[in-house]
């Protein structure tokens, strides 16, 4: 109840501020980051495109750092219409949608060229059909990044290193497998409860991209990192069916442009970040373990596929892979 709340509160506060304008539409963009992380800067160039493609007639504004609740909880609220947009990694995704897990196969992208190049092609059309089909809307694929390791405990270089580990991992059933696959001990929870978690030691570890570290300022609760790149994260921006199914054709075009500047402002920052993030963690006093044998971690956590092939065979698999 309490999203409802909040949400009809902040359409009431932008109407107001809209003042004579009554035709003006707002709408409220869910995500678990910082208004300045890469999410932030994705929602603001959704909000800024929808804007102006609509001569003023849309506006917007962020639900920024979990306000609503955590990515389970803000996808709920699309589907209830409590929420109209949200921004968010696949990691409870799958859930809704179970096709999507194939996306969170550990170790299928090779790196940002080749994920950016199959999500944005005919594999990320089809999936983002699959989300339509499932009660939801998708809009667009934009990004999280590869995920990486840290720890309160100790560096982490091979994966006998992770065993005994306690680690928070997404709500997601093949990251939870992989996880245990690889020794340590997953224990899946929300974004919302992880910096929490991690401060009074519930959890010895976690994973995200650099992005996140960086969002969220892990170096507070976690002196070690390593660069696993185990896993691409990719982000979702969802839309409302009960807000999107109401719309024109042409406005459905300019949330379709929306979510396209989204991502590509959100990329953006990932390619920032990449390029000047390890430097931010170390300068915050994190130990940063930059080489290891990825192939040693892929092997071990390669049971994970089953989860995903075992009821959808293997043909999405190797076509990911075969793309360019
Ligand atoms: O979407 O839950 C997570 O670890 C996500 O990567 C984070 O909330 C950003």
């Amino acid at each position: 109840m309490k999203y409802t709340a909040f949400g009809l509160a902040a359409a009431a506060a932008a109407t107001l501020a809209a003042g004579a304008a009554t035709a003006q539409q707002s709408i409220v963009i869910g995500h678990s980051l910082s208004p300045d992380s890469h999410y932030g800067l994705g929602a603001q160039a959704f909000i800024d495109t929808l804007e102006e493609l609509s001569g003023g007639e849309w506006t917007g504004e962020q639900a920024p750092a979990g306000q609503l609740g955590g990515e389970r909880d803000m996808i709920e609220g699309l589907q209830i219409g409590s929420l109209d947009v949200v921004i968010t990694s696949t990691g409870p995704l799958g859930n809704f949608v179970p096709e999507v897990f194939v996306l969170d196969l550990p170790f299928l992208f090779r790196d940002y060229d080749h994920a950016r190049s199959v999500l944005d092609g005919e594999i990320g059309q089809e999936l983002l059909a699959k989300i339509d089909e499932n009660g939801l809307v998708g809009l667009a694929w934009s990004e999280n990044g590869f995920r990486h390791v840290t720890n309160s405990q100790h560096p982490v270089e091979t994966p006998e290193d992770l065993a005994g580990l306690k680690l928070r991992t997404m709500e997601n059933r093949v990251h939870m497998e992989a996880f245990e696959d690889l020794g340590a001990a997953p224990t899946p929870m929300a974004f919302p409860e992880l910096f929490p978690a991690l401060q009074q030691g519930v959890v010895d570890g976690q994973e995200n991209p650099v992005t996140v570290i960086v969002a969220a300022k892990f170096w507070e609760v976690q002196d070690y990192a390593t660069l696993t790149g185990h896993v691409y994260s990719p982000v979702a921006i969802l839309a409302s069916p009960v807000l999107f199914d109401g719309l024109s054709e042409e406005e459905q075009g300019w949330f379709h442009e929306a979510a396209k500047a989204s991502a590509a402002a959100t990329r953006a920052e990932v390619n920032r970040l990449e390029e000047e993030g390890v430097q931010i963690m170390r300068d915050n006093g994190m130990e940063v373990v930059t080489e290891i044998d990825k192939d040693a971690f892929a092997a071990i956590a390669e049971p994970a596929y089953a989860i995903y092939t075992d009821e959808y065979g293997s043909e999405m698999v190797d076509r990911i892979r075969e793309a360019e």
